[in-house]
């Protein structure tokens, strides 16, 4: 037993530079553990809500000084005096006290800080090793996005998210070997072709390219070079985040600015799907066009995973549906869509008692809190998405994923995919 003293909330900074929410709890044993919120850009509907203060003169209106400030007032009221062994109990509380369907009233931010905050306390003052889980424990295989697109940079790439996945990978550092490997050389390949090496949000190139074939035979290039072999050693992951890219008579600007119906995107994601490695594409359609999704996985589900990112929006009765309708065969998890670490556990159990994958995310503004490389493992998430081998924010998920690594010792082996 380990009894929460305090918490304290504060105001922070986003690798995008925006404010979030940081919050920090202090244990009777001395212990102390923060975690930072991080935040979307191509964000759902069905996301739980972000407080941000709407004061034009300050920050924009993007300050988060009211979810601190709940934080601070009424959140800490309610928590002193638990045990942080009580996750549940604690998440629990939370929810009674927001009490509204999305957090709105306390904020999906000042919740979440406050949820893992308190995993992490309990992480430190049990002294958690790795190494006592059972020999089941496994690594995710990391989806590097290596060329930024949609939201995420100022191209004209229509698709979000080009990842690379390292499948032949033996263990963690093999795969990040691997992808080092092929980031190299997409460098050297765009440097040739006088295109920018700049990053974008997710530390991924955002080269001024504006076809998603061009960019997929970069990555088929940089794969080659990197003497490795696509589609073995290297598949190809695709985030289409459709929902930037549909229009109100649910049509598709998926190649070009030309929208087009939904049986034409299916059979150009079989075209790509037939000559192009890929293995996985997110959110291959708007987050309520269910039948498209339905009739995607149908036709392709067998061969690919189609993952449900704001489609599901880590939320429990909206993947319930997708299960039932047979909709996708894998979710992105982000416990920020949902707010606490409880729902998050249980949306995992659920996908994995149905045979969905679980890949654990980052969000295109994160910040240095690595709590999620923990989540991935400890779930035996079989991927996680942490964007490039660039810029700390990103590469700080996979450096823990090291430590953890070299904590299981012989015992450390690869998720299957
Ligand atoms: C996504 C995420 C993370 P954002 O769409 O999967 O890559 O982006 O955080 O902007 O929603
Ligand atoms: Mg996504």
């Amino acid at each position: 037993m380990a009894k929460i003293t305090n918490i304290k909330g504060r105001q922070v900074f986003d690798s995008r530079g925006n404010p979030t929410v940081e919050a920090e709890i202090f244990l009777d044993n001395n212990v102390k553990a923060s975690s930072i919120v991080p935040s979307g850009a191509s964000t759902g509907a069905f996301e739980a809500y972000e407080l941000r203060d709407d004061n034009k003169d300050y920050f924009l209106g993007k300050s988060v000084l009211k979810a601190v400030n709940n934080i601070n007032s009424v959140i800490v009221k309610k928590i002193k005096g638990q045990d942080v062994n009580d996750q549940k109990k604690i998440d629990q509380i939370l929810l009674d006290l927001d009490n509204s369907e999305n957090k709105k009233n306390l904020g999906a931010n000042a919740i979440l800080g406050v949820s893992l905050a308190i995993a992490k306390a309990a992480h430190i003052s049990n002294n958690f090793d790795y190494s006592v889980l059972d020999n089941e424990v496994t690594l995710p295989y990391p989806l590097m996005n290596i060329i930024n697109g949609g939201a995420h940079a100022d191209n004209d790439l229509r698709i979000q998210e080009f990842m690379i996945r390292p499948d032949s990978a033996k263990n963690f550092m093999d795969a990040i070997e691997k992808c080092f490997l092929v980031i190299q050389n997409l460098k050297k390949i765009l440097k040739s072709k006088k295109l920018l090496i700049n990053v974008g949000d997710e530390g991924g190139f955002a080269p001024s390219i504006n076809s998603n074939e061009e960019a997929l035979d970069l990555l088929v290039q940089s794969i080659e070079s990197s003497k490795l072999i696509p589609g073995k050693d290297i598949s190809i992951c695709l985030d289409v985040a459709a929902n930037e890219l549909v229009d109100k008579n649910g049509n598709y600007s998926i190649q070009s600015e030309n929208y087009i119906k939904t049986n034409d995107v299916i059979d150009y994601y079989k075209k790509i799907i037939s000559k192009y490695p890929i293995k996985s594409i997110e959110d291959p359609f708007a987050e309520e066009d269910w039948n498209a999704w339905k009739k995607l996985t149908l036709e392709v589900g067998k061969k690919i995973q189609i993952v449900g990112d704001d489609f599901f929006a880590t939320n429990q009765e909206r993947l319930k549906k997708g299960i039932d309708n047979k909709s996708a065969n894998s979710i992105l998890i982000k416990p920020n869509q949902i707010g606490t670490l409880t729902e998050t556990l249980n949306v995992i159990e659920l996908a994995k008692k149905n045979n969905f994958s679980t890949i654990i995310s980052h969000r295109s503004g994160d910040t240095e809190d690595t709590f999620i490389a923990d989540l991935a493992v400890k779930t035996k998430s079989s991927q996680i998405k942490s964007g490039s081998l660039a810029r700390s924010e990103r590469v700080s998920k996979y450096n823990r994923l090291l430590r953890i690594e070299e904590e299981l010792g012989k015992q450390a082996k690869m998720a299957k995919i």
